[in-house]
């Protein structure tokens, strides 16, 4: 089996409105969408982001500046793919769009492999379970009044999501208080509630943030300081009450190894565009494991299933709707939990409607 051709389409996906967390303001998402040909008929799909379709073009470029690595290659052939994509990467930095070319790269690799077995990911991987917890993370930002922020909970716990996560990180602390108590009215008790401050946070306001959030159940706290200020987020995992999540904004084995080492989290959370694709996420999760800590994906939904399906230490997978209409296939959700596709390769395969729809000029 050989891959044929290495195609993109731009496209960029409009929120239905306007959104903020502590540092960012998102009203789309631009996409680049990735197809392998192969010989066989069968393509391989994957896709990276942008916020905003900022500089989506040079990620276009990045990507497709591989097409040399992959044409006439057999797909199995994936580790030494991305080796070799790992090695030349090195002079231009191996972090920031470098890894996400190679990760969209290594994942429709994956993609080809399964499709052409004619069997879902994880069951390639290794199977550990078929369906995964998961929280609503579409909603309850920063930019949402009192009002739309019960209203959003409320809608999800209809929906049937038994996890939520907010935004905080509010630079008045009794703000983000107020507002989670808000969320926990509207909610109950029984519904698992989350907190991400991106990164906005120092240390000791951090702290104080987690020990009143800890009186509303909040279940974890999420990026509470800067992400490269490991002894920082150590400081926070060690005082807060509640686990610590982080992990989105780090890159590949090297930079959670330097993470675990630094006790920095309780729950890592790697990023599919970020870590270094499918192969990574993987070696990433044993990792972990052998730190005994626990991983939880980030974004990137539909594609992290087959990673939470054969992870034993992957304990939910985000649900980020911003991506669905990219995709033929929608996210099954039951008893609040989500199902693991049992389609071939990650069971996804793109709307071409969709990428004439939102195409980037
Ligand atoms: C987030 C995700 C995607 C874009 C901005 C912010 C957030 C999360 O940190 O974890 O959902
Ligand atoms: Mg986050």
């Amino acid at each position: 089996m050989k891959i044929t051709g290495v195609t993109t389409r731009l496209v960029n996906l409009p929120l239905d409105k306007p959104i903020a967390t502590a540092i960012h303001q998102i009203s789309s998402v631009g996409c680049v969408c990735l197809t392998l040909e192969s010989d066989q008929g069968v393509v391989g799909e994957s896709y990276l982001f942008t916020i905003n379709a900022a500089r989506l073009k040079a990620f276009d470029e990045m990507v497709r500046g591989f097409d040399h690595v992959l044409i006439g290659r057999d797909p199995h052939f994936v580790s030494a793919i991305w080796q070799e994509i790992w090695q030349e990467i090195n002079p231009s930095g191996q972090k920031g769009v470098t890894v996400a070319a190679l990760s969209a790269m290594d994942t429709a690799c994956w993609d080809l492999v399964g499709k052409i077995a004619d069997q879902p990911l994880h069951r390639l991987f290794g199977a550990c379970r078929d369906e995964i917890k998961t929280y609503a993370s579409g909603g309850l930002w920063l930019s949402n009044s009192i009002e739309e922020l019960a209203l959003d909970a409320q809608n999800f716990v209809q929906q049937g999501f038994r996890s939520i996560k907010m935004r905080v990180g509010s630079p008045k602390l009794s703000d983000d208080i107020e507002r989670a108590r808000i969320v926990r009215e509207a909610i109950g008790d029984d519904i698992e509630l989350l907190a991400d401050a991106n990164q906005n946070l120092g240390v000791k306001h951090a702290i104080k943030l987690a020990r009143e959030l800890d009186q509303l159940n909040i279940a974890w706290l999420e990026e509470p300081v800067a992400a490269h200020d490991l002894d920082g987020h150590a400081q926070v995992t060690a005082a807060a009450p509640m686990p610590v999540a982080s992990g989105e904004t780090e890159y590949t084995r090297f930079g959670m190894q330097a993470m675990l080492q630094a006790k920095a989290c309780d729950v890592l959370m790697p990023d599919l565009q970020r870590i270094g694709g499918l192969s990574e996420m993987l070696k990433v999760a044993a990792l972990a494991s052998a730190y005994h800590v626990p991983i939880s994906t980030h974004i990137f939904t539909e594609h992290s299933l087959c990673i939470a399906g054969a992870a034993p230490n992957c304990i939910s997978v985000e649900h980020m709707p911003w991506f669905s209409a990219l995709f033929n296939e929608t996210l099954e959700l039951q008893n609040g939990l989500l199902q693991i596709p049992q389609r071939p390769g990650t069971g996804f395969t793109f709307n071409q409607n969709t990428l004439d729809q939102f195409a980037l000029g």
